[in-house]
Parts: structure tokens; sequence; C-alpha cells
């Protein structure tokens, strides 16, 4: 910098100012005043955009109009209009997790940001082959070891269902969006998205139950403005009945038993 430039020091929270005028000895710091003004007028404004907390509860019905007790692993999310997408995050080492343990992946569900990955260790003793043939992305981790660790990004938005391809009874679904606006429903329906700044956005609703009219239905553009933001009631209509047993990765029907010994061939 050279010797005769200012250093203006603001710190916008008390409006301090700080002047000083290097190589100008007994120049005043009021001869700046219209500078200083000008100054502070462009940091009126709060420099960090406030960010909100945006709540929801979210009910799943029954085709009897009653409500689910159960209304856990919903999503909901903020899509910010007019904005290409948010930056997806680096790909470093996964921050989730879907681990297998007692033939159960767990958590169920779990919602990234395109971009990530997420880790699938095998926490039991015997092997898992987990796969994802359907919507979002679709992989084969092959079959692999008790005490192993595989990871996979996800490179597109989509909802991927996550099986495998030994035990039927192991499902979880890995949701991954472009965006960092979203929360999960709690088993009372209970929605939270943090941190989000003000701004028009589409919201979205995801449930692995709902019939997708209804999500469909609950689409819709809202504006967040500079206080806390509630969305209401989201009311999704669940499937009448359960889901069909799914295929393996083959497409074909499981076996009727399903092994889980470590020497468990390779189909
Ligand atoms: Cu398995």
């Amino acid at each position: 910098m050279p010797a005769s430039m200012p250093t203006l020091m603001i710190n916008p929270r008390n409006f301090f100012v700080n002047l000083n005028w290097r190589g100008s000895r007994g120049f005043s710091s009021l001869h700046f005043l219209p500078l200083m003004l000008l100054l502070l007028a462009g940091i009126s404004q709060p420099s960090i955009a406030q960010q909100i907390t945006v709540t929801g509860k979210l009910e799943l019905l029954r085709k009897d109009a009653t409500t689910d007790k159960d209304a856990s692993f919903g999503v909901v999310w903020l899509t910010r209009i007019g904005d290409p997408g948010e930056p997806a995050p680096t790909n470093g080492a996964p921050r989730q997790q879907l681990v297998q343990r007692n033939k159960s992946f767990n958590p169920h569900l779990v919602v990234v940001q395109v971009g990530s990955s997420v880790a699938f260790p095998n926490k039991d003793s015997f092997f898992h082959n987990v796969f994802s043939l359907f919507d979002g992305k679709r992989f084969d981790l092959g079959l692999y070891e008790a005490g192993s660790s595989r990871a996979v990004v996800f490179d597109r938005e989509g909802i991927s269902y996550i099986f495998c391809n030994i035990h039927p009874e192991m499902s979880a679904v890995v949701v991954s969006l472009k965006t960092p606006y979203y929360g999960i429903s709690d088993a009372r329906g209970a929605v939270s998205i943090a941190d989000v700044p003000p701004g028009r956005y589409e919201l979205h609703v995801w449930h692995e139950r709902a019939i997708p009219e209804s999500l469909d239905a609950l689409a819709r553009t809202i504006s967040i403005g500079d206080a806390a933001h509630s969305l209401g009631t989201l009311r999704v209509a669940q499937q009448p009945t359960a889901p069909q047993p799914h295929k393996n990765k083959y497409g074909q029907d499981y076996e009727t038993a399903s092994p889980s010994d470590p020497l468990y061939p390779h189909p």
C-alpha cells in the first residue's frame, strides 16, 4: 500500500471509525467527514443476511382420514428461485453413513447435497451386497465383507432406494438435493430447516409412503421474510397398501432363505 493511502477500519457493530492518514501529519480527520458519512450509509444494512428457521409439521393421512402415529423420515426442502443451484460440497471424506448392522441399515434415511459422498460400512459379521437400481443414483457395491466399507458419491438429484442383494428385509433411502435447505421429520412430524436466508423458494415434500400426487399438490412457492417462518401442517396422503416386495439386483425375486453365511457365494 502506498504511504499516502488512507487506512479505514470500520466496525459495523458500533459504527466506530478509526481513520489513519499515513504520511500526512496534522491532517484532521474532520476533512474526511463527508467520506465517513458516505461509508457509514453504505454499511447501515447488516452485512450478514439474517438466517431464518423454517418449521412445519408433516402429517401422514391414512385412507380412513386418521393420521399415522409415525410420521418420521419425511423430507421437506426449499430450492431458491432464480438460483442455478447451491454449490455442491467438496468431495472430501463422507460426512454421512448408512451402517449395516443386524441386517438393517442405520439410519433408514439420509439426505445429502448433490456431490456428497455417503459411506456404507459393514458392521455385521457377515457379507452384504448393497445396491441401488432405482431413481437417483444407480450402483452396485458388490459383495463385501465384515468390517469393510464402501463409499458412493451421489452426483445427481433424486431418490435412491438402497437394498441388499442378500437380505431382502434391508432397505434405506438416500435423498440427494441441489439445496442445503432441508429438514427431516421426526416421529411426530416436526420439521425444522435452519439458517435459511430470506428470499423466494420452491417448497417440496417427500415421504417414502406417500401417494406421489399428494406430494405434487404440496409443492408451492413461498417467500421467507426476516422472521421465523411456519409452513403450517403439510398433509400427505399415505399409500393405502404396503409396498410390494422389491426385486433383487437382477430384477428377480429373492430366494426364500436369506443366507447370512460368510461363505455365501457370489451369484
Ligand atoms: Cu445384507
